[in-house]
């Protein structure tokens, strides 16, 4: 372990202003720049500044280097940023700003030293920001937390593995054991990693994709017989339309802008529901086209775009079906001989329950549908004029849609609304959920999965000759609940920062010092990693881009290949290219495969070992588990990867009625109707505010890259909230001033957070947008879709509080940190 912290800020000391770690000093007139006037397009000139930048300040050059050409390709590593598919593209560079932003941040040569350890106890790192926390650099060596001293200590992996086994060992209670994943981890890995859990007895199986699309997961099977999209990138070639729902494409998808941009070349609709202006998607210069860097301009991206109120795209949605229903009762009673808007073959052979459905879009009223939703009937007809007249439709949906209280029902609106015209199983058609980490989708594919299925738990029975347990696990929510009753002696974080993500956080993160053990499998230092329980271990591990060198098939060396699934189910290699950043370090596999040898009893055919040597015997595995997904497992991997086969691409649908499901809640089921049932309490909506938490531009969920959010104009800061000028004005206040966000609810807790600047924005009035994490000790864990216990990151009641020059004093050190 280097001795030294005194490694130059690998990346960002320009792009942020603070003078020391753990402060700063916000540049508070370029912070609150103006909003939306004039502004440029999204992608262009900027962002090939901001790629040279991040690659700079980590030392690694642009041209030619080998990591960043590697990125995305057949021989290389699959980017560790997100999960859209990397299309062909096997020459010249496939990766986009924030790819290279995640990979620079990943092979930083800044090193987390011992000193860091010897200088700072856990309570004093626990005052910095989750950006100087990262910046300090890799972790590199296991470490273990030393009460008496409240320091992590440097410890030989042999005794990390031996102590922590022995600890699973003693409890009595498996279940009492929580085994959380976050999405960057690899088949291989997430696989034994669930082997490992379920050995061990439980399937407590919480996983990053709780708070994120498990409400795609669990609404959309009940659909269409399956959780993932239908479609892939050909598909975007061809389609007509594309709708884009509460996703935020330039940032968190930024390659997506790319097939955008194709599809509007061609003149597709691309029409979006958002309650922000989101800057890429009303316009984006191509870094790759010529004519757009050239000309400056952008492409307009959104034909269409509707700022739908928080939580009003079900009503919207609705109010598009009953537009194309009632349009087509009025062509048939005109001229029976006409053409149907709706596919009444596709609905009457492959699907069950339209006439209910469609029974109850013409009972709906158009005012209620324009005030639930906060757009015009002009725009939704328009919306559904769109919808119509396109052959070929693509509907996507992210964060905006899945963290809200009734996510999962607004999910089955968008899968009717394509289902009228039958917009499944055909090409250029199909639901899109645009997942968010890059394998994120391959986790949960090979078992991370805190409710089994029989027929995989059977599976793995067999081929392991074993027992798995067959009762459900925690997931996310859940795990959290059991935290705060006092039932969990040790949570296991396979990479992620669990303690940081999670809503309710304080209230969470108290209890975590009770817990008997906590052991994080980490890249970066993080602020889960300063909440140790009795006992606590971080141990480091190699990234996506690293060399991962086992003993190999014959134990002569050799590099190792994983493989991820993307978010239109094609699974590819990845191979890391660059040297790891340290030689002691162990892979994700390895470290699963030692923790299980150290803390299971014997078996006797299963040899970690040996599946450890060679990452081609647990892919076998894999296939022997999960036989129809995987079939020719390695042979398809040698070539370059495959598409798992998607049975509704076949209009196969593997649900009850074997047919597609229109399906509906009772009533409009807005969010406000659901937020009674949080507050117990007629929202006041005169002060109730309804709060999105979400991504800026310059972060990968809890890692902060920089202060600045380049497509927002927010810069040097987090800690803004945007506002309507009209509700300012009504609330009698202005851009700037420091307010706290206290959350609406009566459950006895006050929940609230001090020193947000408010930042006036073009947004629907009675919404908010701040960032997250900064705002997750503000959501309330109950709140949350019912189907699949998502948090509803998207809808916080919450009630603004102006603050006083007392207690912006009395808190500076606190709002100077964020
Ligand atoms: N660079 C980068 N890439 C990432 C990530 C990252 O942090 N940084 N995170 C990854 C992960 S894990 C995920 S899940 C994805 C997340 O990617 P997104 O799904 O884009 O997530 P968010 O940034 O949280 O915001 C989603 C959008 O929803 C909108 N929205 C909020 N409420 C509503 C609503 O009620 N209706 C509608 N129609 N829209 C609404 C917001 O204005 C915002 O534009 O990105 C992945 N990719
Ligand atoms: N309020 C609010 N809360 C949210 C959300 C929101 O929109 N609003 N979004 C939710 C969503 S969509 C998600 S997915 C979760 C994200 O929750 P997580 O997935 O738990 O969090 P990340 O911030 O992605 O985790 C970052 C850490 O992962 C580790 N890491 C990075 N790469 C690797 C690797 O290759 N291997 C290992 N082992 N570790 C690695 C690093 O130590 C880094 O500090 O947050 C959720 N929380
Ligand atoms: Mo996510």
């Amino acid at each position: 372990m280097s001795s030294s912290s005194t490694q130059e800020d690998p990346i960002l000391t320009a792009a942020t202003e603070f003078s020391d770690k753990g402060s700063y000093a916000p540049p508070l007139s370029r912070s609150l720049a103006g909003s939306q006037v004039d502004t440029p397009p999204g992608g262009g000139w900027p962002s090939l500044k901001a790629v040279e930048k991040f690659i700079w300040q980590a030392h690694l050059p642009i041209k030619g280097h080998a990591s960043l050409m590697k990125m995305n390709k057949p021989d290389g590593f699959v980017c560790p940023s997100c999960a859209w598919p990397n299309g062909d593209k096997p020459k010249g560079a496939n990766f986009c700003e924030n790819g290279a932003k995640a990979l620079a941040w990943e092979a930083t040569h800044a090193r987390v030293s011992d000193q860091l350890f010897a200088d700072n106890t856990l309570s004093d790192l626990r005052e910095w920001t989750d950006h100087h926390l990262e910046l300090e650099g890799r972790l590199t060596h296991p470490l273990r937390y030393n009460a008496a001293s409240d320091r992590y200590e440097v410890v030989s992996w042999e005794s990390a593995y031996a102590e922590i086994g022995a600890r699973l060992k003693g409890y009595d209670d498996p279940n009492e054991v929580e085994f959380y994943t976050s999405g960057r981890t690899s088949n291989e890995a997430a696989f034994l990693f669930s082997l490992l859990g379920r050995m061990y007895g439980t399937n407590n199986f919480p996983d990053c994709s709780n708070m994120c699309h498990e409400t795609t997961s669990r609404a959309l099977p009940e659909s269409i017989g399956i959780g993932k999209a239908t479609v892939n990138l050909e598909d975007f070639k061809q389609a007509d339309a594309i709708f884009i729902f509460g996703q935020n494409s330039g940032t968190n998808s930024p390659r997506m802008l790319g097939d955008l941009h194709e599809a509007r070349g061609r003149d597709a609709e691309v029409v979006t529901f958002n309650p922000l202006r989101e800057r890429a998607l009303v316009s984006f210069a191509d870094p790759q086209s010529p004519k757009d860097m050239m000309s400056g301009k952008g492409v307009d991206i959104s034909t269409q775009y509707h700022q739908v109120r928080i939580g009003g795209d079900m009503a919207a949605i609705q109010a598009m079906c009953k537009y194309v229903i009632e349009a087509d009762d009025a062509l048939q009673v005109r001229d029976p001989h006409a053409q149907h808007y709706l596919d009444h073959d596709f609905i009457a052979q492959h699907t069950h329950g339209f006439e209910a459905f469609a029974d109850h879009c013409r009972s709906l009223d158009w005012d209620t549908l324009v005030e639930t939703s906060g757009l015009s009937r002009q725009s939704l007809e328009q919306a559904g004029r769109t919808y119509l007249e396109a052959e070929r439709v693509i509907c996507c949906w992210g964060m905006g849609i899945t963290q809200h209280a009734r996510g999962g029902d607004t999910i089955q609106q968008i899968v009717n609304l394509l289902l009228l015209r039958g917009n499944i199983g055909k090409p250029g058609a199909g639901p899109c959920p645009v997942r968010g980490h890059s394998n994120v989708q391959g986790d949960r594919t090979v078992g991370i999965e805190n409710l089994p299925k029989d027929e995989m738990l059977d599976a793995f029975d067999r081929v392991f000759d074993i027992q798995c347990p067959r009762a459900p696990g925690h997931d996310v929510s859940e795990c959290c609940e059991a935290i705060l009753r006092g039932e969990v002696r040790a949570f296991i974080g396979m990479g992620g920062n669990f303690f940081r993500a999670i809503p309710d956080q304080k209230r969470v993160v108290d209890k975590v010092c009770e817990l008997d053990m906590t052991v994080h499998i980490a890249t970066k230092l993080n602020r889960s990693h300063l909440h140790p329980g009795k006992q606590g271990w971080v141990l480091p591990t190699l990234g996506h881009s690293e060399r991962d060198l086992q003993a190999g098939a014959d134990g002569k060396g050799a590099e190792q290949t994983t493989s991820v699934e993307d978010g239109m189910c094609n699974v590819a290699p990845s191979r890391g290219v660059m040297a790891p950043a340290d030689p002691s370090m162990h892979s994700e596999i390895a470290i699963t495969c030692q923790l299980a040898k150290a803390a299971l009893p014997a078996h006797p055919t299963l040899d970690w070992d040996w599946l450890q040597a060679d990452y081609a015997r647990i892919r076998e595995r894999i296939e022997a588990v999960f036989p129809q997904i995987f079939p020719d497992y390695n042979a398809r991997l040698a070539q370059g990867g495959f598409h798992i086969r998607i049975a509704p691409r076949e209009r196969i649908w593997h649900t009850e009625t074997q047919r597609a499901n229109f399906l509906f809640p009772e009533g409009l089921g807005t969010d406000e109707a659901e937020l009674d049932k949080v507050t117990h309490q007629t929202l006041d909506l005169d002060s109730t505010f309804l709060l999105i938490t979400m991504r800026g531009h310059d972060q990968f969920n809890t890692t902060i890259y920089s202060y600045d959010d380049r497509y927002r104009d927010v810069y040097g800061t987090r800690m803004a909230v945007m506002i309507s000028p009209q509700d300012l004005k009504t609330l009698g206040l202005s851009e700037g001033q420091r307010v706290t966000l206290h959350t609406v609810s009566d459950d006895g807790i006050e929940r609230s957070v001090p020193g947000f600047r408010l930042k006036a924005y073009d947004i629907p009035s009675g919404c908010l947008a701040a960032y997250y994490p900064e705002t997750n000790d503000l959501i309330p864990l109950g709140h949350r879709d019912a189907r699949s216990n998502t948090p509803a990151s998207k809808s916080v009641p919450v009630r603004i509080e102006l603050m006083s020059s007392e207690e912006i004093n009395a808190s500076e050190g606190v709002l100077a940190s964020a």
